[in-house]
C-alpha cells in the first residue's frame, strides 16, 4: 500500500548487496508542488470539502486496511487471490509466448510483498522491485522475499508513484513487467488512471513489456456497498481514522465522534464513494483557519472506480497497450489483466 508521509529523502543501502533500498520519497518528484499541510487545507476549504485517500495510510490506517482485506464483505482481496491461484500457469505462459523471460518485476504499492512472492516462482524474474511510499514498510517484507529466493536481485524503492514514476538506474532497464494488483488503479479518477497507464505504456520510456493489473468489476449495488460499509464497522473506523491523521498532520481538532461514515455506489460515475458526514453543525479549527460544517455536510474521502472488462480493455488500449488478456472468477467480480506493450 501507499503509506504515510513520514520518511525524509535519503539513499540507504544494507550491508549486503541485495535487498537494497532506495528512498526517493520527499525528493522532488513530478507533481509534488505543495506541502502536506497546504494540500489538506486546500481540500478542507473547498465548497465541497475533500481529503485525499492517501492520508488513510498512517500506521493505524494501514492496520485497519489489512483488517478490511480479511472481512467477509470485502470480496476483492480473496477473489483476486483465487484468480491468481487458478491462473498462474496461463499468466506465465502468456508472458513467455510474448518472449518475456527473466523479467524485472516492478511491484507497485508492494506493501507486504505477499502477492508478488506468490507470483515469483511462476514468472522467475531476474530482478524484483517492490515500490511503496514507505521504504521502512518494505524492509522486513523484502528481506522475507530474499530468504525465499536467495538468488533474486531485489531493489526496494520508497516513492509516491501516484505523482510520477521515474525509476532510478538501479532498476534493470530491459524486460520490465509492471505488477499493480489490488484494484488500487480504481482509486485514481479515470483521467489520472489513463495518464498513469500511458506513462507505463509510453514507447518513449522504452522499457516496459507490459502490465499485470488487478481490478474490481461492476456488480450489484448491495454487494458493492456492503464491501465498503461492513457490519463490524472496520471500514467506518478506517474512514474516521483519516480525521485523526489529519489532526496530527495539520494540528486540526476533528472529533471523530461528530462524524458518520457514508459509503455509496454512484452508478453514473461507476464508483464507490466514501464520505464523512457531520452529525451536527460544527466548526473544525487548525492554525490560522477554521471551517464550519452544517449538519449533514460531507467530506469526500475516497473514490473506488469499478470497471467492466470492456471499459478496462478500452482504457488500456487508449493508453497505448497492445494485446490485452484477462482472467476472472466464476462470478466475474474481479479481473486480472495482462496488457502488453508492443
Ligand atoms: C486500496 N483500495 C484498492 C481500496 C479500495 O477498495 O478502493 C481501499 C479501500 N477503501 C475502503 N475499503 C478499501
Amino acid at each position: 500500500m501507499n503509506l504515510p508521509l513520514k520518511f525524509p529523502g535519503l539513499v540507504e543501502a544494507l550491508p549486503t548487496a541485495s535487498p537494497q533500498f532506495i528512498n526517493l520519497y520527499n525528493e522532488s518528484q513530478p507533481g509534488q508542488t505543495q506541502s502536506v499541510a497546504q494540500e489538506l487545507e486546500e481540500g478542507l476549504l473547498e465548497p465541497s470539502a475533500t481529503i485525499s485517500p492517501k492520508f488513510f495510510y498512517n500506521e493505524l490506517g494501514s492496520k485497519l486496511f489489512e483488517a478490511i482485506t480479511g472481512l467477509e464483505e470485502y470480496y476483492p482481496t480473496r477473489t483476486e487471490a483465487a484468480i491468481f491461484a487458478a491462473s498462474y500457469p496461463q499468466i506465465a505462459a502468456t508472458l513467455s509466448e510474448s518472449g518475456i523471460h527473466h523479467a524485472c518485476l516492478i511491484d507497485l504499492g508492494a506493501g507486504n510483498c505477499a502477492k508478488a512472492a506468490a507470483l515469483i516462482p511462476h514468472l522467475q524474474p531476474r530482478q524484483y522491485v517492490p515500490v511503496d511510499i514507505s521504504v521502512e514498510f518494505l524492509r522486513d517484507a523484502a528481506a522475507q522475499v530474499q530468504n525465499s529466493f536467495p538468488a533474486l536481485d531485489i531493489v526496494g524503492l520508497g516513492m509516491d508513484f501516484s505523482s510520477g514514476l521515474v525509476l532510478p538506474r538501479e532498476v534493470q532497464s530491459q524486460e520490465r513487467v509492471f505488477f499493480y494488483p489490488g484494484s488500487s488503479l480504481g482509486n485514481f479518477h479515470p483521467a489520472e488512471a489513463l495518464r498513469f497507464l500511458q506513462h507505463i505504456a509510453d514507447p518513449a520510456q522504452g522499457k516496459a513489456r507490459g502490465l499485470l493489473l488487478g481490478i474490481d468489476l461492476v456488480k450489484d449495488t448491495a454487494r458493492l456497498e456492503a464491501a465498503y460499509d461492513d457490519a463490524l464497522g472496520v471500514t467506518a473506523a478506517f474512514n474516521k481514522n483519516l480525521l485523526l491523521n489529519v489532526n496530527g498532520l495539520l494540528q486540526a481538532d476533528f472529533d471523530v465522534r461528530q462524524w458518520r461514515h457514508v459509503a455509496l455506489f454512484n452508478a453514473a460515475e461507476s464508483r464507490i464513494e466514501m464520505h464523512l458526514e457531520a452529525l451536527s453543525e460544527l466548526t473544525v479549527r487548525w492554525p490560522g483557519h477554521a471551517r464550519r460544517f452544517g449538519a449533514g455536510e460531507r467530506i469526500h474521502t475516497e473514490c473506488s472506480y469499478k470497471y467492466t472488462v470492456e471499459s478496462m480493455t478500452a482504457l488500456l488500449r487508449q493508453a497505448g497497450f497492445g494485446q490485452v488478456h484477462y482472467w476472472t472468477d466464476p462470478q466475474s467480480w474481479f479481473a486480472v489483466f495482462w496488457a502488453a506493450v508492443e
